[in-house]
């Protein structure tokens, strides 16, 4: 299908506003005001802006520990993000959350769970309630390999093929789980693409290109909201950064440097930067323009945070098991 010129533009927009927040969440991590761990998607940014850029509002995502990208390409609301990474009372959590548990109903963000594989069951249980009730939403459940992992990814592939649910499964196949490689973990690098097609759709693609998993994304959406079942996008991509915290609290030594500067050099951001400018889709002003547009909201976000209250005690036992 062709991508229009302003759908592609917006793209693109919006995985330069994720690694621009990513960034100025990273460069001020260590002034310790952000009372949470973080875990940056650095390098990932095509696969949530790609596939919620396909989704409408009131769809159902849910997410894991490394989840702010998801957040804002669902539609998130910023300032609430960088309150929630503050734990302050104006976050999307409440502040009682960080960034790993970033929760945002209003937008369809379900929750992300700290849980390796723990979203994985609930994007199920979703895609079920959506079922039940009739209505044409779908949800898509955003892992990493190394909850692909856990047996629990199975029975969810099993149950959504049995009730033919409308749920897609999309892993974000960055290689590493914490310091540990995929090909210490699985036998079988083609992580259950032997489904019946018929069952279950499943795509392995370049992750790092926004157009594809865009394209994926819409065909699996279209499938599952016709009734005919669940999907399931590996996409193949790279955690630039370390597991957790900021560049200099990466661990050394696990990783060849020279498989680091390899994905760089694949960089979903820079690489569509360098399409739409030779398509002339983009040139510099527009840019600038962008840059400008992000570091103001960047600024306003961060300003937010810091003006919110933290929560109080009377907030103790508010927000527990319902917003
Ligand atoms: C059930 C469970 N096991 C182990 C952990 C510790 N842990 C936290 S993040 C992580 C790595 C997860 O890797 P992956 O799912 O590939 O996501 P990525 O960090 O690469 O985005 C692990 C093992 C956990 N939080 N939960």
């Amino acid at each position: 299908m062709r991508i229009a010129p302003k759908k592609k533009k917006e793209l693109f927009y919006e995985m330069l506003r994720i690694r621009r927040v990513q960034e100025r969440i990273e460069s001020l991590y260590l002034q310790d005001e952000m009372k949470t761990p973080i875990h940056l998607c650095i390098g990932q940014e095509a696969i949530a802006v790609g596939v919620c850029s396909v989704l409408e509002k009131d769809d159902y995502i849910s997410s894991n520990h490394r989840s702010h990208g998801h957040y804002l390409a669902k539609g998130g609301d910023l300032n609430a993000l960088i309150a929630e990474l503050h734990c302050k009372k104006g976050g999307c959590s409440k502040g009682y959350g960080g960034s790993m548990h970033i929760v945002d109903t209003s937008v369809g963000h379900m929750g992300s769970s700290s849980i390796v594989g723990g979203g994985i069951p609930i994007g199920t249980g979703l895609a079920l309630s959506i079922k039940m009730t009739k209505t044409k939403q779908v949800s898509v459940v955003f892992f990493g390999d190394g909850a692909a992992d856990e047996g629990v990814l199975y029975e969810s592939f099993n149950f959504a093929m049995l009730k033919k649910l409308p749920v897609i499964y999309v892993l974000e196949n960055n290689q590493w789980s914490v310091c540990s490689h995929i090909s210490a973990r699985q036998a079988d690098q083609n992580i259950f693409h032997n489904a019946n097609n018929d069952l279950m759709l499943t795509r392995k693609i370049n992750g790092n290109d926004i157009l594809n998993v865009y394209e994926t994304t819409r065909r699996a959406v279209a499938r599952a909201r016709k009734g005919i079942g669940p999907s399931f996008i590996e996409c193949n991509t790279y955690r630039v950064l370390g597991h957790a915290g900021c560049k200099t609290q990466d661990v050394k030594g696990y990783r060849d440097i020279k498989e680091v500067e390899n994905w760089e050099k694949k960089c979903p951001v820079d690489n569509f930067r360098k399409v739409l400018l030779e398509e002339t889709i983009l040139n510099s002003q527009d840019l600038e323009a962008m840059e400008m547009q992000i570091g103001v909201e960047i600024d306003t976000a961060f300003e937010f945070a810091e003006k919110s209250p933290l929560p109080g005690k009377e907030d103790l036992y508010n927000h527990l098991f319902c917003e």
